[in-house]
């Protein structure tokens, strides 16, 4: 979004796999230790969809992102977003963790055959 608008910004990576999102600098930004984080100044905001809005909102000057007038581009906007905070991510989530889960007991399994069958 910060592309696609033309900002300038200044990148920070965050792993959480190396604990990143847990240390102490980062939970004062924000203590849901979650990324994307957006800072601006003083005004720091997190969840993704937050940071878009906010984002579009501000510095969208053809006002096609997020209309602010036509107001059923806006719930059409909206309900995109929506959509994909509350029906696609947690399904694309329950796939990850059940083939996770998958994987482990499927490894453990392995395991237990080669050494004790
Ligand atoms: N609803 C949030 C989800 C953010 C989220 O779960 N981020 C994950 C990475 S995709 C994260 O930061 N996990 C690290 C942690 O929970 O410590 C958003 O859209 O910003």
């Amino acid at each position: 979004m910060l592309d696609y608008l033309q900002l300038d910004y200044d990148l920070k990576v965050v792993f959480p796999p190396n604990g990143d999102t847990r240390k102490p600098e980062f939970l004062k930004l924000n203590p849901q230790h979650t990324i994307p984080v957006y800072k601006e100044g003083g005004f720091v905001i997190n969840e993704s969809r937050a940071i878009v809005t906010y984002l579009a909102s501000k510095h969208d000057k053809s006002g096609k992102l997020l209309p602010a007038s036509d107001h059923k581009a806006r719930a059409t906007v909206e309900s995109r977003l929506y959509f994909d905070a509350g029906t696609l991510m947690k399904r694309v989530m329950d796939i990850i963790v059940s083939l996770e889960r998958h994987f482990r007991n499927r490894s453990a399994l392995d395991y237990y055959f080669r050494n004790f069958l």
